[in-house]
């Protein structure tokens, strides 16, 4: 039998796609068409199949390796009179001449006069593909490039970028709606003279191809993904769930939901392997005698609320339902300790009040916030266990020589966490703008993905709102996370009299795995101590 080298197809025209993953071990026997490889660039990711059946002799290829057509993925030995796939390898999605965009002479604009516009879908290299999600809301303001929808079929997963920069007045399709190219997708407001930066069918369609020429100028940064937790949630843009396209069909048809399960490939990436894992552990804690092993968690039972009174559903947002799940992964992973205590900001407090008008000359409003981030930032620097993580192995702990501090925004669309980053190194006026900026992005629907990523520690603060003190979920991979409630003026002590001291509740919830109740102490006390001599900031 001949023994035949499988060379990588047209890549659309990109050189160096990166190999996300490698489908097949030498040994294997494979199927025409059975997946070979994945490769995946910013946007989209494709599967190369097996051209033919055979028997897979050596894989020449890694995960991790640039891919360029003509590279030989492996060596198979073909099966004679064996099915041959009728194309030699699925067709990369044609690469559409993004220069016909930049190339359109630019239309004089007069920016007062708006126009809405109608978009259709673009050429997606196929006959059709599966809206698997919408990224946008009527009312979005979205900026040329940003995802509107992403596709999926057997092969390929891909978004669609928006073509302009402008309001979305209508949106014409729906998840689980088959998508052809032509067919209308959104209409838009666009703020101009009337005519559309690009013409509908001028929709620039991202391919792996295209992508892996950007990457090789911007390569993908490598951030750990943050899990959510206790309301807080990275919004999970489109196609943040980060696994490839026969990934999620599996997952479709089986039924998980991918943004519940962990991923163990390269960069967090979810793979065949960690659904079926999750599969097995979900199926091996149903049924299990609590009784004698105790492991298992039982079930609320599904109860008809209708039999008591009129009800009505109400649809819970992707948000929700991926911060739900993120608190309960992190409520039932992580052994929780809650620390309390009452802290006396009388002097910060006369001193925030003292900087009032420098502030407002500074153009920032200045709240108990950055106070607290810059001392938690001193705190954690000095105290670096609060500040790492467990390592996936159980047996290392993460130290970060970073603080990058996550702040918990309550927004209509549910809660959101953008971090803010190297707070040791930024000043109190600085802190204040870009925790308002940060917010004002999170309310907005506005934060990028890398906004969201990286925190080492979270603030919670409810003292705007009220309430004496709450427990925190801690933010996993973060090992502890600050509670902060109403700032009260309670009568305090001083060994003579009773004097009225502003006092600001404090919870500091931590993961016992990591923390012990001593290190979460020290630390606790250290901070406080700077909070109630904010001089102590300078030793
Ligand atoms: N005690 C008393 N008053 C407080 C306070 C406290 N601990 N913290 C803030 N305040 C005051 C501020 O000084 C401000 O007062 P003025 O308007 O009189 O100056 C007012 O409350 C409103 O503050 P703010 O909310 O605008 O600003 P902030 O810096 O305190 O908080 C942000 C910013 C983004 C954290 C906040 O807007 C927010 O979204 N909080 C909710 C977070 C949340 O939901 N956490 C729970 C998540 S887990 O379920």
């Amino acid at each position: 039998m001949a023994i035949e080298k499988i060379k990588a197809p047209d890549l659309g025209g990109a050189e160096n796609v990166e190999i996300i993953e490698v489908c097949v071990s030498a040994g294997d026997t494979v199927e025409a068409e059975d997946s070979l490889v994945v490769v995946e660039s910013d946007k989209a990711s494709m599967e190369i199949p097996a051209p033919k059946a055979g028997k897979v002799v050596a894989v020449l290829v890694n995960e991790g390796d640039s891919l360029n057509e003509g590279d030989v993925i492996l060596e198979l030995e073909a099966e004679e009179g064996g099915a041959e796939a009728e194309a030699p390898v699925e067709p990369a999605p044609e690469v559409k001449e993004e220069a016909s965009v930049e190339e359109t002479p630019a239309p004089v604009v007069d920016p007062q006069v708006s126009s809405i516009q109608s978009y259709n879908i673009p050429d997606i290299g196929g006959d059709s593909a599966e809206v698997i999600e919408v990224c946008v809301a009527v009312g979005d303001e979205v900026e040329e490039g940003d995802s509107l929808i992403v596709l999926e079929s057997d092969k390929a997963s891909m978004e669609v970028p928006s073509p302009a920069t402008g309001t979305i007045k209508a949106i014409l399709i729906n998840e689980g709606d088959t998508a052809s190219a032509g067919l209308p997708l959104v209409e838009m407001e666009i703020q101009g003279s009337g005519v559309p930066a690009v013409k509908p069918e001028d929709i620039p369609m991202p391919t792996p191809a295209a992508d892996a020429k950007q990457k090789i100028t911007e390569p993908k940064q490598v951030t750990e993904k943050h899990q959510p937790v206790h309301g807080m949630t990275e919004s999970r843009p489109t196609g943040d769930v980060y696994a490839g396209p026969s990934v999620r069909k599996l997952a479709r048809e089986i039924g998980v939901d991918l943004a519940i399960v962990p991923g163990t490939g390269p960069r967090g990436r979810i793979q065949k392997a960690d659904v079926k894992a999750f599969i097995k552990d979900a199926l091996a804690n149903k049924g299990v005698g609590q009784a004698t092993v105790g492991a298992g968690i039982p079930q609320v039972p599904e109860i008809d609320f209708a039999q008591f009174g009129d009800i009505r559903l109400e649809k819970m947002s992707k948000l929700h339902k991926v911060t739900a799940a993120n608190m309960h992964r992190s409520w039932l992973n992580v052994p929780h300790v809650t620390a309390f205590d009452d802290v006396d900001i009388t002097d910060l407090e006369e001193f925030r009040g003292s900087l009032k008008k420098e502030a407002e000359k500074a153009g920032v409003k200045i709240t108990p916030l950055p106070f607290l981030l810059k001392a938690l930032a001193k705190a954690l620097m000095a105290h670096p266990k609060m500040n790492s993580s467990l390592h996936a192995d159980g047996e290392h702990l993460v130290y970060k020589d970073y603080v990058h501090i996550g702040m918990a925004v309550d927004t209509p669309a549910g809660l959101m966490v953008p971090v803010i980053r190297d707070v040791d190194k930024k000043s109190i006026f600085e802190l204040a703008a870009e925790t308002v900026e940060l917010a004002q992005k999170a309310k907005d629907r506005k934060l990028k993905p890398q906004e969201m990523q990286g925190g080492t520690f979270t603030i919670s603060s409810l003292g705007a709102m009220g309430g004496t003190g709450f427990t925190p979920i801690v933010n996993t991979p973060e090992v502890a996370i600050l509670g902060v409630s109403k700032l009260s003026v309670k009568p305090v002590w001083d060994g003579a009299n009773f004097v009225p001291k502003k006092m600001l509740p404090l919870s500091l919830s931590y993961d016992h795995r990591v923390v012990n109740g001593a290190d979460a102490g020290r630390f606790f006390v250290f901070l406080n101590s700077i909070l109630q001599d904010y001089r102590r900031l300078a030793l």
